[in-house]
């Protein structure tokens, strides 16, 4: 069990124990154990017979370590379950409701015994909500719509989260006898920012095996974290795991891997298109392989390739196969040379402990280093961002020394000095020119204000990107994936503002971020705009979150010309002069 599950399971203990009107202290034991231990960098499960080194943890008591040894040895915690039980999970779904907290849930719960959403909303259509203390009509609207968006994300998980879930499998099967390979496909494999359900495809002699595939079922249902089995099959198994991911899992003989391959990665539509290209040509295509209509014959089933080619189509990239030209640009053999992880060149979007990071420049600039890059830029927030300790003139000045006193002292990699300066309500930028043009590049981003007409954060962004100092407009929606909605503003208009003053557009690879989006690159593209993608790292590790902006920005057909930050240095550092 991982750090982050121990947490989850004592936040809703906490929570639980609020709807029952538990002691403030008691509740607060779990909440901040919670906390402590989601930050916690050393996994809790290596540690947990030392007693001494659990109560070395701040926030952890002796009550605690007791409850932490119970769920790493059962798997669960008693309290837990039987607030779960009391309640009924779909409690848990009530919590991830915004502005639901647990003081409004626990009124609902004492009036109507209701605990699911679908039963607030229920009670919420039919007016019975405002009738309880602090509610009104107004407030029922609002939990409508919160119960709206809620169901628009639910059961959606972040593509980072699907990774960890598909290596975890990976290495859980690994070494089984009669496994070839196995392969993550669906809405995964094409790179969508959020993923459904995670689809897993097994290949090899096991297929054909009953000895062999009944030890991979077998040992598939052995995986940690399964909560519940699905389905399972003579080939396929599906299960939910208990953070509420589903896993479907099919394993195929290698001499149709390709066709089942390419059926399970989709999308349906590109699905639906080969299909009538293949009936055109005299064919009929399934997961099973491209044939002959008349003959039954199959002609290509071994791989995507194969297949792709019978058809008179080059090979589609996964990323791409969302039914919105491709297949035309592969009759045509004019397929883009997407860009890939290694055309990255540096970062220019980074934080340090200066402010909210957690690694030094000279750390950052090491891992950079390690990472084959040839620049980065220190990039640390202004003073606006009061919560994250944000530079003002003067500590920016001081920064922009210390950094350049940081690249004579480093070799193998070039240190730019740069900022993230906060756009303020008004599209001013949050420290004086005179400092902004010492910098290196300049990233311009909201963090404040969201909730502006859309009238107004358009002109606010406007003049921002209008600001002869700015080199890029960082995360430039502002969305949390799952969590926040972007703002309102014009996009058209910023982009063609970003243009006129060759400001770059950010793709923010954090997996909570991804923004801009694929629909958004592609519109930034067409307006001849260059992208440059950034982890934004908080941290020396942040850098491996790359591949998730890599391929947001594949599905939107970028190629390494629309990047700025895959120029080797000196092309990059003449790209960046400003206006
Ligand atoms: P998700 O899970 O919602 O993020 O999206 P996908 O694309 O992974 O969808 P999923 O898991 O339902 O199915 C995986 C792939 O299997 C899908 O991309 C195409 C294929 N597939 C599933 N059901 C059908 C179907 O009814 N017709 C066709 N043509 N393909 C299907
Ligand atoms: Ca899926
Ligand atoms: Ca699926
Ligand atoms: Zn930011």
């Amino acid at each position: 069990m991982d750090n982050k599950t121990i947490a989850t399971v004592l936040y809703e203990t906490a929570a639980l124990l609020e709807i029952a009107g538990e002691d403030v202290f008691r509740i607060r034991s779990y909440r901040n154990a919670a906390e402590a231990i989601e930050g916690w960098t050393q996994p809790i499960s290596e540690i947990v017979a030392d007693t001494k080194a659990l109560l070395a943890i701040p926030g952890i008591g002796k009550g605690m370590v007791a409850h932490l040894q119970e769920l790493l040895r059962e798997g669960h915690l008693k309290i837990h379950q039987q607030l779960l039980e009391k309640y009924h999970p779909t409690m848990l779904d009530l919590f991830k409701i915004q502005g639901l907290g647990p003081k409004t849930i626990a009124l609902i719960w004492d009036a109507f015994h209701v605990s699911d959403p679908d039963a607030v909303a229920q009670l919420a259509r039919e007016g019975k909500l405002r009738s309880l203390p602090r509610m009104s009509e107004k407030t029922e609207q609002k939990i409508l719509k919160s119960i709206e968006t809620y169901r628009s994300i639910a059961g959606r998980f972040l593509i980072d989260e699907a990774d960890r879930t598909a290596q975890r499998l990976i290495e859980h099967l690994d070494g089984l006898a009669g496994i070839e390979k196995i392969t993550p496909a669906g809405s995964f494999r094409r790179g969508r920012e959020t993923v459904g359900d995670l689809d897993m495809l097994i290949t090899g002699k096991c297929a054909a095996n009953e000895k062999q595939r009944a030890a991979v079922i077998e040992r598939i249902l052995a995986f940690p974290g399964i909560m519940d089995v699905l389905a399972k099959g003579e080939n396929k198994v599906s299960f939910k795991l208990r953070n509420g991911m589903q896993v479907d899992i099919r394993i195929l003989p290698p001499a149709s891997f390709g066709a089942a391959l390419l059926y399970f990665t989709g999308s349906k539509s590109h699905n639906v298109s080969l299909r009538q290209r293949a009936l055109k040509m005299g064919f009929t295509l399934n997961e099973y392989g491209l044939s002959e209509l008349d003959t039954e014959k199959i002609v290509a089933s071994k791989t995507e390739e194969d297949i792709y080619e019978k058809l008179g189509l080059a090979w589609i990239p996964p990323e791409m196969r969302e039914n919105l030209g491709e297949i035309e640009l592969a009759a045509a053999h004019k397929i883009p040379h997407l860009i890939k992880l290694e055309d990255i060149k540096g970062e220019v979007h980074m934080h340090t402990v200066e402010t909210d990071g957690k690694n030094t420049i000279e750390e950052m600039a090491l891992a950079a280093r390690e990472r084959g890059y040839q620049y980065i830029a220190i990039t640390d927030h202004s003073q606006n961002l009061a919560f994250a300790n944000g530079l003002d003139e003067a500590r920016a000045e001081a920064h922009i020394k210390r950094i350049h006193r940081c690249n004579e002292q480093i070799d193998g990699i070039t240190i730019l000095a740069g900022i993230e300066v906060d756009i303020l309500a008004d599209g001013e930028l949050d420290l004086e020119d005179s400092v902004l043009a010492q910098m290196d590049v300049v990233i311009a981003s909201v963090h404040s204000h969201f909730n502006q007409p859309a009238e107004k954060m358009t002109e606010r962004i406007v003049r921002a990107v209008s600001n002869p100092h700015v080199t890029a407009l960082g995360h430039p929606t502002g969305r949390l994936l799952l969590r926040r909605e972007p703002f309102q503003f014009d996009m058209t208009a910023v982009l063609d503002a970003a243009a006129k003053n060759n400001v770059a557009m950010e793709l923010n690879a954090y997996p909570d971020r991804l923004d801009l989006n694929d629909v958004h690159l592609r519109m930034a593209k067409e307006r001849g705009l260059k992208i440059l993608i950034n982890t934004d790292a908080h941290h020396t590790t942040h850098f491996e979150k790359l591949k998730y902006g890599i391929l947001q920005a594949r599905r939107a057909w970028l190629t390494p010309s629309d990047v700025l930050n895959t120029l080797p240095r000196e092309k990059f550092l003449k790209a960046i002069v400003r206006r």
